[in-house]
């Protein structure tokens, strides 16, 4: 057993014996740890994370972002007569009263409880789940529709702003050093030859046409927890990013994620592209989830949203490459090239069907 993983669950309001443990390297960004614990009749499982203070500067208001949320989710199940327990995520107190703890390296900790019986897909397996995946998307800005936004902190600042994503990528092109830049050069161009279409979404938000929203911002397929048995959305995770933001941003991430025909770090471009079927899905379950919230404009402008937010992640990607690998973990050298080569070329498709994908969205107007 790992003794750092012993020492921190100590810290946890748990019952019983820590009997085992193993680790889920799905995410790109906190460490996941499923561990057991034992008591006199039974077993519990739950989940151990290591916040990554690399990318999460301040665990302290991170965690009252989501405990505040998690919260407020809770009460509104309940009132529409769903299971709370599997419809959010409770988070376990330390013995201090706080959400989360650090390790004597000055590392950040949190627990949760593991929901049972479900799984998560890294590709949409069928229409039905990911329109399924849609409608719960969409539910959850529903859900959250009338929380207080004056009281959640920024837990990334301009996490999906496009256009200051491009003036970072232009400092560290110009900064990099390495031959990286050369081998980039060609995915360099591509990104700076669509450097207009980066301010879209935020010169929309500030002239006010566009509203804003508590938003998930992170809203990858795995992201969400599905029934085994019956198919059905369970529960939303990985709440880091929960706030104020676009709905453009909840769709275009699920889109470039989850409507593309392969992995995102799929290295034969030929075999990425969009799904024009998973749009379609998607777009159904997401427009009915939200409950009639979404304006005309959004609606119409939901295409723009899944356009740029695959050019972002594909610029992030390329960002973190030139950077030396510093944000995303990545298994292999050139891992985020190859997941920037990827998203690059669901760009380039897009552009190429945006016609189809505008008229699909509109079916749903
Ligand atoms: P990251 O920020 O690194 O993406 P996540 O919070 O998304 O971390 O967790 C990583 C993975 O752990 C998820 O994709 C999911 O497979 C699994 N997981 C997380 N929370 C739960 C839970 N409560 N129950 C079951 N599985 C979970
Ligand atoms: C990260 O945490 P995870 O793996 O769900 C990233 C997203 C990216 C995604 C790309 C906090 O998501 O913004 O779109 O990787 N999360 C953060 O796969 O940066
Ligand atoms: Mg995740």
């Amino acid at each position: 057993m790992r003794a750092d993983i012993k020492n921190i669950v100590r810290h946890f309001r748990v019952p019983g014996e820590l009997v085992g443990f193993s680790e889920c390297k799905t995410g790109h960004i906190n460490s996941t740890f499923f561990v057991t614990f034992r008591t006199a009749g039974a077993e519990t499982k739950y989940v151990l994370q290591k916040i990554n203070t690399y990318v999460f500067k301040d665990p302290e208001r991170l965690m009252s972002n989501i405990v505040g949320v998690t919260e407020y989710l809770r009460r509104v199940i309940e009132k529409e007569g769903g299971d709370p327990e599997r419809g959010t995520l409770r988070f376990i107190p330390c013995d201090d009263g706080q959400h989360f703890c650090r390790d004597s390296n000055g590392g950040c900790w949190r627990m949760y409880k593991l929901i049972d019986d479900v799984l998560t897909y890294q590709l949409a397996e069928s229409t039905e789940l990911f329109r399924e995946v849609g409608f719960a998307f969409g539910d959850f800005q529903r859900k959250l529709a009338g929380y207080d936004t004056s009281t959640l902190h920024e837990t990334i600042p301009d996490f999906h702003n496009t256009k200051k994503r491009y003036s970072t990528f232009e400092r560290v092109v110009t900064e990099c050093t390495s031959e990286r830049r050369i081998i980039a050069a060609a995915e360099i161009d591509f990104i700076r030859e669509r450097r207009d279409k980066c301010s879209y979404i935020v010169d929309e938000i500030a002239a006010g046409r566009l509203p804003v929203r508590v938003t998930h911002n992170d809203t990858k397929l795995n992201n969400i927890l599905i029934d085994k048995t019956t198919g059905r959305a369970v529960c939303i995770i990985d709440l880091d990013t929960v706030m104020p933001g676009s709905a453009l941003y909840d769709f275009g991430d699920s889109i470039r994620f989850g409507a593309s025909s392969a992995l995102e770090d799929e290295a034969d471009l030929d075999k990425v592209y969009f799904r024009a079927d998973m749009y379609e899905a998607f777009a159904e379950g997401f427009i009915k989830g939200a409950g009639g919230a979404l304006t005309e404009r959004e609606i119409s402008l939901l295409p723009m949203g899944a356009y740029i937010i695959t050019l972002e992640t594909g610029m992030r990607f390329l960002t973190d490459y030139l950077e030396g690998d510093v944000y995303f973990r990545t298994e292999y050298e050139g891992h985020n090239l190859t997941r920037a080569r990827n998203q690059l070329k669901l760009v380039y498709d897009f552009e190429t069907r945006f016609d189809e994908f505008r008229s699909i969205t509109e079916e749903f107007m």
